[in-house]
């Protein structure tokens, strides 16, 4: 049986119960796409991931690629192979890819919801199925004779990676040494040793082309200094793609990892021995802006893998659960012959579950918000409208779901974890990958800390609050707009919660009005910023508990509304949507509070202290 639990019931209720999808597909900007195309996709997809892609994640993880370096070359088990072939003759990889590429349309929300399937399933493949991906990039960001490239990308299905940090430069991308040599001919010889490069080598594609950021000899320091080059690990002939020969770029190690085994993570030397040839991106020298094109996209996916983990992981857990008797229902403990009970029946098990399902079905609705702010970015572009505020929620969003997305899948699968006691510590059940190959997603494309800097100084203190301020006011207006109660007298009605969401919102903009107040005071004391520094991380997982809430009692309300005529299994699915909701309001967003205050007393004396006092 796969391990893969998908959830395809919820990604279609966000997309086109809560976020309306269905009147965007088939028409404008998604004319080619319908929504029961989009429902299509969809089932077509979870299949082809339950069934024929999962298994090789485990089977890769066990059996992991394998580094010759006598040829510098890694070879991928057979099983991950077979998967990849299957998903890449299904054509998927198309969606969204420009119609030059061979590409068709796609609502981002539907390209992200389908992304959730298969990274459950089996994050590895997903990336190095990439290749068309990068095309993309050159197709908007190259020359015309790069253009010819990505096509030649699109027609072999070549393989590609991002190429950035080196042994001294991770975080600090701007500190990169690797060089640039002009050539006569036009084009670049780069030289230098980068590392953790995903997928930076294998045998999945006869090509693999790398984006390297390198500095040309004579530019400036930090990033600004950096240029992108196209660098292939086989030269090819452009027109038609044959292979001439070997690059100068040659994978030096291959890493030994504590999870994602299936995808590759390597060293690559470049012009050791033999020039590695690369063009400059679009003949400009503009590196870092045009890599950040890919990095804002992996750091949505890196977002959505985590969260596709937490949900199978929950739901993993959840199976578990209902069929595991042990002891004895709590309010009969003094009955020694009462009967045995599945662990559902347990509290602190229900506490757990609940906990992991708001988390888990929250974030699934965070990335598919962010998703529907990039479908609208895209309707009024095509338009010819400004798409400025999109834009900025959109870059606002960003560092949440990548950085809180990830921090919090890692935290609730050990939860998941734990619901199977010792057993979930064995390799029988999938959490204890699910959580070994999770660990990254906090880490690259720019850890919690960097995604906490990127919030506030440059979404927020950049912005002028612009973002922030459209979102809390959209927050403000679903309360405004929300009845008090369900309307049948019963008691049970949102307003509670509701009033727990006002609250936490007015607590998140405490927060980063004093983080704006220490940020205004570093200007006469430089030192005030780490004040900033010390709150950072708070505020984005601050701001991702807010939205989250949010989101969840915005389902909750459309979950209320349907409850009334549903039938079947959507009876109990729209009651654990508000039951959910209401459990994330009544123990989650409370913890607002004490936050607030703690960021209220954030001095200095942690900077002070002397570095052999910790
Ligand atoms: C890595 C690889 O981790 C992980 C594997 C990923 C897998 C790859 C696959 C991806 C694609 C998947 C597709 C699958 C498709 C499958 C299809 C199948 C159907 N937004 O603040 P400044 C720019 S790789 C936009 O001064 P510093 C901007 O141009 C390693 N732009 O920075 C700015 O200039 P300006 C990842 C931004 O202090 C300039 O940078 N490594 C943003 O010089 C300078 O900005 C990292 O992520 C932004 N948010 O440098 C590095 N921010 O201001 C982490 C900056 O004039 N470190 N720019 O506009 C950082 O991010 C640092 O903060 C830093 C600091 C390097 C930016």
């Amino acid at each position: 049986m796969s391990h893969y639990r998908s959830n395809l019931r919820d990604l279609e209720f966000n997309l086109f119960e809560v976020l309306g999808r269905d009147a965007v597909y088939g028409s404008g900007a998604f004319a080619d796409l319908d929504g029961a195309t989009g429902r299509d996709v969809l089932r077509q997809v979870e299949r082809l991931a339950v069934e024929e892609l999962a298994d090789s994640a485990v089977l890769a993880d066990r059996d992991p690629p394998v580094f010759d370096p006598r040829t510098a070359t890694v070879s991928v088990p057979e099983p991950l192979r077979t998967a990849f072939t299957r998903f890449m003759d299904g054509g998927w990889w198309r969606l969204g890819l420009p119609r030059e590429l061979g590409g068709t349309d796609c609502p981002p929300s539907l390209y992200w919801a389908m992304a959730e399937l298969v990274l459950g399933a089996n994050p590895a493949l997903w990336m190095y199925s990439s290749g068309p991906f990068f095309a993309s990039v050159i197709q908007r960001l190259g020359t015309a004779r790069q253009r010819e490239i990505a096509r030649r990308m699109v027609d072999r299905l070549w393989g590609a990676t991002m190429v950035l940090t080196e042994p001294d430069a991770g975080s600090d991308v701007g500190a990169a040494r690797t060089r640039a040599l002009p050539q006569p001919d036009g084009t670049w010889h780069i030289e230098g040793v980068k590392r953790f490069i995903t997928n930076g080598e294998h045998d999945l594609a006869e090509n693999i082309v790398h984006f390297v950021l390198a500095r040309p000899q004579g530019a400036g320091p930090g990033t600004k200094g950096l240029s992108l080059f196209i660098v292939p690990k086989y030269d090819f002939d452009p027109d038609t793609g044959d292979l001439l020969g070997r690059n100068g770029v040659h994978a030096t190690r291959l890493d030994r990892k504590m999870g994602l085994k299936a995808s590759t993570t390597v060293e690559l030397a470049f012009g050791a021995g033999q020039p590695a040839k690369g063009w400059l991106m679009g003949d400009r020298h503009d590196g870092i802006r045009q890599m950040f094109q890919v990095i804002e996209f992996a750091r949505m996916m890196v977002g959505t893998k985590a969260i596709a983990a937490l949900s199978t992981g929950y739901l993993n857990a959840l199976d578990y659960a209902r069929s595991r008797v042990q002891g004895g229902d709590l309010a009969r403990a003094a009955e020694r012959d009462a009967p045995r009970v599945t662990i559902t029946h347990h509290p602190d098990v229900r506490r757990s579950l609940m906990t992991q399902k708001a988390y888990a079905e929250g974030l699934r609705a965070l990335v598919l918000y962010v998703a529907t702010i990039q479908d609208g970015i895209r309707v009024e572009e095509a338009a010819g409208e400004d798409a400025e505020a999109a834009r900025g929620l959109n870059d606002l969003l960003l560092p949440v779901l990548k950085g809180y997305g990830s921090e919090k899948s890692y935290e609730q699968l050990a939860q998941s974890l734990q619901i199977l006691g010792g057993s979930g510590y064995l390799q029988e059940y999938p959490i204890e990958q699910y959580i070994r190959d999770a660990k990254i997603d906090t880490l690259y494309e720019g850890t919690t800390a960097i995604q906490a800097q990127d919030f506030f100084f440059r979404k927020i203190v950049r912005d002028r609050g612009r973002a922030l301020t459209a979102l809390l006011r959209e927050i403000r207006t679903f309360l405004a707009d929300a009845p008090d109660g369900d309307g049948d007298g019963d008691g049970d009605g949102p307003a509670a919660a509701h009033g727990r969401l006002a609250r936490a919102a007015s607590d998140l903009e405490a927060m980063a009005g004093v983080m704006l107040a220490d940020a205004a005071a570093s200007e006469r004391a430089p030192k005030a910023v780490y004040r900033v520094g010390l709150n950072a991380t708070r505020l984005l997982l601050a701001c991702g508990d807010v939205v989250v809430g949010y989101l969840l009692l915005r389902g909750a309300a459309v979950a209320r509304h349907r409850l009334a005529t549903a039938r079947g299994g959507d009876v109990a699915f729209y009651r654990g949507k508000i039951a959910a909701a209401a459990f994330f309001a009544d123990t989650v967003l409370p913890l607002l509070t004490a936050q607030r205050e703690i960021a209220g007393h954030v001095d200095d004396t942690l900077m002070e202290l002397p570095e052999d006092a910790f």
